[in-house]
Formats: C-alpha cells, sequence, structure tokens
C-alpha cells in the first residue's frame, strides 16, 4: 500500500473513533474511546516494527531502537486527544505522519544510530479538565503528584488521579517525568490550522515561534430577577456585564493589535438559563493569543482593568482569574535548519513561519531541542468536522521528518 493511502487509512479509522457527538470526532483524553484510539495507534506501531509503551500518565510511546546504545532518542509526535465536535488531523496527522518515517527507516535496511520514539500524548487540548497540555507536561516535570488532585474533570468533577485510575492507570506519575534524559531533538508535525501555506500554494511550514498563551477565567455576579418587574435602570443583570467586557477587551485588541494579537471568548455560560430570569451569574473564557509577550500582558491587564468599569455601569461584581500561562515559544534554530534542509533535498517549497496554535512542541523545547514542521490546513479549517489535509501534503510531511532523522543522526552528537 502507497504511502498516501496508508495514512489516510490510519486517518479515517481514527476518525471514526469518538464519543457521542453532534458531529466530528470528539476524543476526550481517559475515555473508552480514547483507550480504542491507543490500541489501535499501538496495533499499527507493532506492525511496523516498534516496541510500544505508555507511561502512567497515559502517553504513547512506540520506539525503533539504534545501532548505538548510549545515543540520545530523537523523539517525534503529537497529541491523539480531540477537541469537542473536531476534525481527523488536529494532533493526529503528526503521531501518524512520525509513524510512517519510522516504518520507512524500518525498512529500510538502514536503522539509525538513534534511538527513534514515536510519541503520542495524552490530554493536550483542554477538553476535559480546562487545563491543556497535561501529557507533555507530566514529562517535562513542570506538573507532577500535585496536579493529579489539583485538577478537575469540568463534567464529572472527578480528579485527574481517580480519572487515571478509573482509565487502568496506576494514577500516579512515577517514571513519567523525562527532564533528564538525553534527547536528540523533539519534532512535532502538525496541520497549520490556518490558510497561509495553501493561500500560498507552499507545502511544509518550518516554525520559528509558538505563541503566548494566557486562558482568562471569569464570572460575572449580578441578581437573578423577574426581567418584567425590574426597571432596566436598576438591575443587576451578569450577562449584559459579561457581554460588555467581552466586547470591550476584543475592541481593544482589533484597535491596538489587529495581526499581531488574538482574544476570544470561547466558552460562555448563563444562570440560572431561564428566558425569564435576570441572569444571576454568567461564566466565561477568553483565549489570548500573541508572540510578544507584552502585549499578552497588557491585554491581562486591560481585562483587570475594564472590570471596574463594568461592575459600576451594571451593579455587578467581577471575578478575573488566569488559569494556563504559556510564554512564548522560540524553536531550535539548528532543528529547523535541518528541516529547512529537509525540504530543500526532497524539492518541497517552505516558509519559515509562526504558530498561533499551542503544541505539546512549546512544552518539550523546555528541555529538549524543539522544532515543528506544519503541513497545509484546507481553507485553513480546525476544530471542526471538515478539518482536512490533502493526502499528498501529509505524505510530504512524512518525508521531511523521515530526512530530518536521518540529517539529525548524521549529526556529532553534543
Ligand atoms: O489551543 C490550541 O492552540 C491547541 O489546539 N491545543
Ligand atoms: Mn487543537
Ligand atoms: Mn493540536
Amino acid at each position: 500500500m502507497a504511502k498516501q493511502e496508508r495514512i489516510q487509512q490510519d486517518i479515517e479509522t481514527l476518525r471514526r473513533i469518538t464519543e457521542p457527538c453532534a458531529c466530528g470526532t470528539q476524543r476526550p483524553s481517559y475515555t473508552p474511546e480514547y483507550r480504542l484510539a491507543i490500541e489501535y495507534v499501538k496495533k499499527r506501531m507493532k506492525e511496523f516494527g516498534l516496541e510500544t509503551r505508555e507511561d502512567n500518565a497515559g502517553n504513547l510511546y512506540g520506539v525503533l531502537a539504534g545501532t548505538q546504545k548510549d545515543a540520545p532518542k530523537i523523539i517525534s509526535g503529537s497529541h491523539l486527544d480531540s477537541v469537542k465536535c473536531s476534525g481527523a488531523y488536529d494532533g493526529i496527522a503528526g503521531v501518524l505522519c512520525a509513524l510512517e518515517a519510522a516504518r520507512m527507516i524500518a525498512e529500510s535496511g538502514a536503522p539509525l544510530r538513534h534511538p527513534l520514539e514515536v510519541m503520542g500524548t495524552i490530554g493536550e487540548e483542554g477538553t476535559r479538565f480546562g487545563q491543556a497540555l497535561i501529557g507533555s507536561q507530566l514529562v517535562e516535570g513542570s506538573w507532577g503528584e500535585p496536579q493529579l488532585d489539583e485538577f478537575r474533570g469540568l463534567e464529572d468533577g472527578l480528579t485527574l488521579r481517580e480519572t487515571m485510575k478509573a482509565y487502568g492507570l496506576p494514577g500516579s506519575t512515577t517514571g513519567v517525568c523525562r527532564r533528564d534524559e538525553r534527547v536528540k531533538a523533539f519534532i512535532e508535525l502538525h496541520d497549520e490550522q490556518g490558510p497561509i501555506l495553501e493561500n500560498a500554494g507552499i507545502s511544509i511550514g518550518v516554525v520559528e515561534n509558538i505563541v503566548a498563551i494566557s486562558w482568562m477565567h471569569i464570572t460575572v455576579h449580578g441578581l437573578a430577577s423577574h426581567p418584567g418587574t425590574i426597571p432596566m435602570s436598576v438591575r443587576r443583570d451578569a450577562c449584559v456585564g459579561a457581554c460588555k467586557l467581552i466586547c470591550a477587551v476584543t475592541d481593544y485588541a482589533r484597535e491596538h493589535y489587529d495581526g499581531e494579537a488574538t482574544v476570544t471568548a470561547g466558552k460562555l455560560e448563563v444562570f440560572p438559563g431561564n428566558t425569564n430570569c435576570i441572569p444571576s451569574r454568567c461564566d466565561f473564557t477568553i483565549d489570548i493569543r500573541t508572540c510578544n509577550g507584552a502585549y499578552r500582558d497588557d491585554l491581562v491587564r486591560f481585562i483587570r482593568e475594564k472590570k471596574a468599569d463594568v461592575e459600576r455601569a451594571c451593579r455587578v461584581t467581577i471575578d478575573v482569574r488566569e488559569g494556563m500561562r504559556q510564554a512564548p515559544t522560540a524553536l531550535d534554530a539548528k532543528v529547523q535548519q535541518c528541516i529547512e534542509d529537509a525540504c530543500k533535498k526532497l524539492g518541497y517549497s517552505w516558509r519559515r513561519m509562526n504558530s498561533g496554535a499551542g503544541h505539546d512542541a512549546m512544552i518539550f523545547a523546555r528541555i529538549w531541542p524543539t522544532a515543528m514542521v506544519f503541513v497545509q490546513s484546507h481553507d485553513g479549517l480546525t476544530h471542526h468536522p471538515d478539518e482536512y489535509v490533502p493526502p499528498e501534503e501529509l505524505a510530504k510531511g512524512a518525508d521531511v521528518l523521515y530526512e530530518t532523522f536521518r540529517m539529525l543522526d548524521a549529526q556529532r552528537d553534543d
């Protein structure tokens, strides 16, 4: 079977492994559906001669032994969990293209010196716990035992530890952290999740920086009352307060940082949620992204200061909490150069670019030389059932990974 067909067959198989949802694929971490996906990827890894293991966090590894036992590892992969009503490529493409490159090496008869590990991380999206990049931060070591008791499922309220145990894991982080290991490079292939490559007719993105991200969790407290008896001038409407703050920060971002930063109110819940009741409470989130840390800090500042105006105008009180906070990440220049050289050797078009999406690579960059390869996203669609990467572009991504692994393997180790 040709490369394109093989990758596509896996994409379509994994697309269908989903929990019941309105549309698309929905595979939160530690669910029975997630377990099915892991077992499928594990099966494919074994077929290609990789030795598989899962760590206590639920991250999946497929290892292709190298000829030099003490050589540092080359690791490549992405995440296997998804957002709600997702497409079939976000994260998955990176695991499958790394697996295809590993297969190419295994079948070449010319093994690498360095061990090659294909990695499928768990918990990259914040879908289940409202905290993102869980599997990678447990490997990188900034998270550990405390987070297993601190994080609770948004829907079931179970702690991460209880959820891990119910999934069949020991419920501890023993052996997960790899920050002290010698790793030659970590490379993540991902669909661009934007329109730049396709619009330019370019196949490969060599990623230079990944955005800073802040997730603001905001609660507006008002007073539930009857909608027909309380005059507009004296009511304390929590939903109106939320809308005023959301519009203020989005207008500010558009006016001051258009093209440089983004702010998005992705979740909003109104309580008690009756048509005939003035809302007493409104919970919402603001996702802030920019490659400039100072712009991020200014937008967080704006929200914290603007809330006072809204409190006065709407006679409400507003709590603002910064949940996830990730710094902007510069990726490894030498590994980027390898990727660029691989594109030139293959004759594939490429360009340097930044990533507006967050990725596990932003975590691994803290401990390992890390870089990213982007492949085209049709119409820039992602976090959407119609997400699509042309099979020939995915196959090019696997080729670039293969050539990059070869180039890294030929380098002297530090
Ligand atoms: O949120 C992100 O940027 C990624 O999809 N986890
Ligand atoms: Mn995503
Ligand atoms: Mn992703």
